[in-house]
């Protein structure tokens, strides 16, 4: 099943400089292309429409700080099964309860500063890739 999603490699990513390996990994999968990649700064509005599911929770202000806090890369991911795939190479929300060899398992410690994000469903990537990359909708 050729899927694409939506991923993003957030400021605490690019601020260590560790875009590179998380791409590399990416590129690894066999079969799995990246056809879209850009570096920018998120404003409210685009977080806001990225992340709104989570408004109203504790987490959420924190999180908006954060995402804006540097620019992060964004990617559009095609391939075999790359929604779950990508997912499961970033491993789950918390760093310390993510397995060592994914991403979040391998690089992170604070939940909010997990490196990636990636579309966890069909319905989410159609909408984030319209957010991020309108002219590819
Ligand atoms: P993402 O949406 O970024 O791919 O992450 P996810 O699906 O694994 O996790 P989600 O529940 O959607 O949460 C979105 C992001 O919010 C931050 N977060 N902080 N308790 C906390 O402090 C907390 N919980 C979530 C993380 O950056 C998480 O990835
Ligand atoms: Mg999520």
């Amino acid at each position: 099943m050729t899927q694409r999603t939506l991923v993003l490699l957030k400021p605490d990513a690019v601020r260590r400089g560790l875009t590179g390996e998380i791409i590399s990994r990416i590129e690894r999968k066999a079969g799995w292309q990246i056809t879209a990649l850009e570096l920018r700064s998120l404003d409210h509005d685009t977080l806001e429409q990225h992340y709104g599911e989570h408004k109203g929770k504790p987490f959420y202000e924190p999180l908006m700080e954060f995402m804006a806090s540097g620019p992060v890369v964004a990617l559009i991911v095609e391939g075999e099964r790359v929604i779950e795939g990508v997912r499961k190479l970033a491993g789950p929300t918390d760093p310390i309860a993510a397995e060592p060899g994914s991403i979040r398992g391998d690089f992170g410690v604070i939940v909010r500063e997990n490196l990636i994000h990636a579309s966890d469903s069909e319905e989410s990537a159609e909408r984030e890739v319209k957010i991020f990359f309108p002219g590819r909708a």
